[in-house]
């Protein structure tokens, strides 16, 4: 391959992947297909391909040029050249893009303003060459079947957000960011997008020597509410959606993980009008699972999306891998089916490549395998949620609760002096029961 080859024939594939069955091998005709991946193929009522909701974002897969703090561009692709005119370079990125989601089969996808359009001089500018490639993207989404999972604003990159957006100190830089997301929300609309998402950014500090905590959790607030406030009046029937992130880039996030996340939406009263977008690797740089925060914004009531990827064991950074942990991620979507599905939401592989994967096929086979473990993982959850064993040891577990004391307990029938009282008659002795956490953990594997 050329350094800086034109787009067209960008990949060295034809045909788009298809369904092989699990036992194909890969010739040199076929170097890639789906061993799992059935899109039609039908999952606890619904095909796979609407279970799973996949989606390739266009940050990672196509502007980001795999640079590192060390190095600049490894993969030299053709519309990252210098000295091109970038709108014709972002014509060129929309056209790779499709072909990209063609090959894969791929019924999703996701962007930032800035990923998909050059900023320009001025903010109108900049909304401009948006707009103009939305419409690229009207007539290619048309075309081709493909939908947009969410659209979101890039309120981190440019320098004037150094300090924040939303939770700058300065209301300047408030107004800009306010009217680049009506753009981009306004555009979402247009092309019929599912979610709209708001990831953190820079709302966060690195000090508060120099940071007023309590007005930039209102500044914030105030913001949301616009966002909020636009959706209804433009009749946006998507869900707005917050990605929790507990550092990265600033040292403090406000948007940590969920209960974070929940406990501000409840305080500036959004929790019914906003969920959240929840990402595999932010929630392992939060100290948690994976699971635990889906099930946690199930039970809050604000599960919306996800972002699947995966985080190195070694390292303590975003390093946005594609999944390819079969347990892992199996559990996760057992979790997310077990509690009704992914809605308005989608699997977006916020995930690159390495940056030693320079062939443009790589990002291909990156995305490919990664839709395949997730289907594989799909049909695991199956067996999970048909067999019912992990739900019923649950409910054995929690049997009491179902009994008399139990449900009057969470009646609000007994005061502390009448629980008191009743240990005291000497009917209550509690006995303990096993957790029983390596049958389970046995349970699991059996499924896999
Ligand atoms: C950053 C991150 C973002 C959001 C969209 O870690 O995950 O790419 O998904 O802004
Ligand atoms: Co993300």
């Amino acid at each position: 391959m050329p350094k800086h080859s034109s787009a067209p024939n960008y990949f060295s594939l034809r045909e788009p992947l298809r369904y092989e069955g699990p036992k194909w091998k890969p010739s040199n005709k076929r170097p890639l297909g789906y061993r799992w991946y059935d899109p039609d193929r039908k999952v606890l009522g619904k095909r796979m391909e609407d279970q799973l909701r996949f989606a390739v974002c266009y940050w990672h897969s196509f502007a980001w040029p795999g640079s590192d703090p060390f190095g600049g561009d490894t993969f030299q692709r053709p519309w990252h050249a210098t000295g091109g005119d970038p709108m014709a370079q972002a014509l060129q990125k929309a056209d790779v893009a499709f072909e990209l989601f063609r090959l894969l089969r791929v019924p999703f996808f996701t962007f930032h303003d800035r990923d998909i359009a050059p900023e320009g001089a001025t903010l109108a500018e900049s909304n401009a060459n948006v707009r103009r490639m939305g419409e690229v993207f009207a007539r290619k989404m048309q075309d081709s079947g493909v939908n947009l999972l969410w659209g979101t604003a890039n309120l981190f990159s440019n320098r004037r957000y150094m300090a924040g957006a939303a939770t700058n100190p300065d209301p300047e830089v408030f107004a800009y960011a306010a009217a680049q997301v009506k753009n981009v929300l306004d555009l979402t609309h247009e092309l019929r997008g599912a979610n709209y998402v708001l990831w953190g950014g820079r709302e966060g500090y690195e000090t508060l020597l120099n940071t007023d905590l309590k007005r930039e959790l209102d500044q914030l607030g105030r913001f949301m509410h616009l966002v909020v406030e636009h959706k209804h009046r433009i009749g946006f029937k998507g869900t707005i959606l917050i990605e929790p992130k507990p550092g990265e880039p600033t040292k403090h996030q406000y948007d940590y993980d969920v209960a974070t996340v929940h406990g501000f939406l409840r305080s500036y009263r959004l929790e019914r009008e906003i969920k959240v977008n929840i990402e595999q690797n932010h929630a392992l740089l939060a100290g948690h699972t994976f699971e635990h925060e889906i099930v946690l914004a199930q039970a809050l009531g604000v599960f919306g999306s996800i972002d699947m990827n995966r985080g190195d064991e070694q390292l303590g950074w975003d390093t946005d891998q594609f999944p390819n942990n079969l347990p892992q991620v199996a559990l996760a979507l057992y979790h997310i089916l077990h509690g009704g599905g992914l809605a308005t939401g989608g699997l977006n592989f916020d995930a690159k490549l390495r940056r030693q994967s320079i062939d443009p096929d790589d990002l291909v086979a990156g995305h490919a395998g990664a839709m395949d473990l997730c289907a594989r993982a799909l049909l695991v959850a199956e067996k999970m949620i048909e067999d019912g064993a992990l739900a019923e040891q649950l409910r054995q577990r929690y049997y009491g609760w179902d009994g008399k004391l139990g449900k009057s307990i969470l009646a609000g029938k007994h005061s502390l002096d009448d629980l008191a009282a009743l240990v005291d008659k000497g009917t209550l002795e509690p006995q303990p029961h096993s957790g029983r956490q390596e049958v389970l953990e046995a349970l699991v594997n059996s499924y896999l």
